[in-house]
């Protein structure tokens, strides 16, 4: 026999074992994004003592002036809740710096906080690097404060911006977040964004980071911040002839994603555990419940989004004790729900998985898992239980994604069946797991 022919076969073999790409493509780094599910947004700066959303860009920079800034406890906090990234307000639509910007003149550095040497970003970033948190940034391209903004000068200035804090000072940079919020700056003019200009500088800077805007390039806004991506969710976008602000797609659009889309630009939900996006005494007591977060993570991490929950801290420069502890009751509640995986074993047969369990453990939750690294694939699934009589419907749903988390009915049954009815090719599903949640209540 000649001596190639086995390795001939075995060459086939595993050439057909290896499932083809379908479609548009995550990067590795953007799975590496999604695979991080849970990060934290830290709202920060003047507006954290003068109680406004969107500062003036007139604020004397004393005003920042937190009495006992310690950005290990963030860290520490976001750690033990299980957010592994923290994105920071480092410069916000008042245009004042938490670092000292080279290119601008409202920055810590002019304010009498640690005599002009205190530098947010460096506290930040060393915390994060300590504990193994990944370190990122907001840097809003409005600036109610700089006197170039309105005229084209102002992209190259912007364009130091960033380059004074995704240059190496902070170290690595796993997001850069964008807003769309263009407001007039202090001549009363709007800008006219090069966004290939700040886009390339980011990538030149920091190759690795996912840039954050309405419509990506590295994940898109999910279109609203009450908390919620779409029951059908795809992390493809069709972004031709789309910037972010307003010229953005539908908020439908960025809700549900294109099926089929150009590009892979997922959604990431960002929502704030308070009422606004900065801290006020005014809103220690409307915190957001637990009941209310795990809804938010069905509705996101569930739903083939990643959550950026902002927790924003106060005046000291500290979360505030009782966003710190409801962060706890979060993480405790998300852990006695998923800790026990009641699957016991899947078998496959063409578009239908099959999943044993033990029929004295009831489940409400089936989590579904695609192989995005292949494109996303699946259009819509039906789950079943066996029942004495046959199978009984359980939910019928639309796309799953990195992560779809079904909640059903409480059931006890030997058997469940998870079955693809529509996809785009070929369905690529990982594990799928059964939970108990005996702490969640539908409003
Ligand atoms: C928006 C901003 O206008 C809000 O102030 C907040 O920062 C939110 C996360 O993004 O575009």
């Amino acid at each position: 026999m000649n001596k190639w022919i086995p390795a001939l076969a075995l060459a086939l073999v595993l050439t057909a074992c290896e499932e083809k790409p379908y479609g548009a493509l995550p990067t590795p780094q953007q799975v590496a994004w999604q695979d991080m599910e849970m990060t934290m947004f830290c709202h920060f700066g003047p507006n954290t003592f003068t109680g406004l959303e969107w500062g003036e860009g007139t604020e004397a920079e004393d005003l920042f002036n937190p009495t006992d800034l310690d950005c290990r406890q963030w860290v520490r906090t976001a750690k033990a809740a299980g957010f592994k990234g923290i994105i920071i307000t480092a410069k916000h639509h008042d245009g004042f710096c938490l670092w000292p910007s080279p290119v601008s003149k409202h920055t810590v550095r002019e304010s009498s906080w640690r005599n002009g040497q205190g530098d947010v970003l460096k506290e930040l970033s060393e915390a994060c690097a300590e504990e193994g948190i990944k370190f990122g940034v907001y840097i809003s391209p409005w600036d109610r404060n700089d006197p170039h903004y309105g005229s084209p000068a102002y992209n190259d200035v912007f364009v130091k911006t960033l380059e004074s804090v995704l240059g190496g000072t902070y170290g690595p940079v796993f997001e850069q977040w964008f807003d769309g919020a263009n407001g007039e700056g202090p001549n009363g003019k709007k800008q006219d964004y090069d966004w290939p200009l700040f886009n390339g500088t980011v990538l030149k800077l920091q190759p690795h980071a996912i840039i954050f805007s309405d419509v990506g390039p590295g994940c898109r806004w999910v279109g609203n911040e009450e908390g919620h991506a779409g029951r059908t969710n795809w992390g493809t976008l069709n972004a031709d002839g789309f910037t972010p602000g307003q010229n953005s797609p539908s908020r439908e659009s960025l809700n549900q994603g294109d099926p089929d889309g150009k590009y892979w630009i997922p959604a990431e939900t960002d929502v704030s555990i308070r009422p606004g996006w900065f801290w006020r005494e005014s809103e220690n007591s409307q915190v957001k419940s637990v009941n209310q977060l795990l809804k938010i993570y069905y509705e996101s991490v569930g739903r083939n989004s990643l959550l950026l929950l902002n927790v924003p801290p106060d005046t000291r420069g500290h979360l505030h004790e009782v966003d710190s502890t409801r962060l706890m009751e979060f993480r405790s509640a998300l852990d006695q729900i998923f800790d026990e995986n009641l699957a016991l074993g899947q078998s496959r047969k063409g578009q239908e998985w099959t999943v044993r369990v033990n029929p004295d453990k009831p489940f409400n939750r089936v989590v579904l898992t695609e192989d995005i690294a292949k494109g996303q694939r699946v259009v819509s699934f039906l789950v079943e239980a066996r029942t004495a009589d046959g199978w009984e419907r359980l939910a019928e749903e639309s796309t799953i994604g990195h992560k779809r988390i079904v909640l059903v009915p409480e059931t006890c049954t030997s058997e469940v069946r998870v079955t693809v009815t529509d996809a785009l090719a070929k369905p690529l599903l990982g594990n799928i797991g059964l939970y108990h949640d005996p702490i969640y209540t539908e409003e």
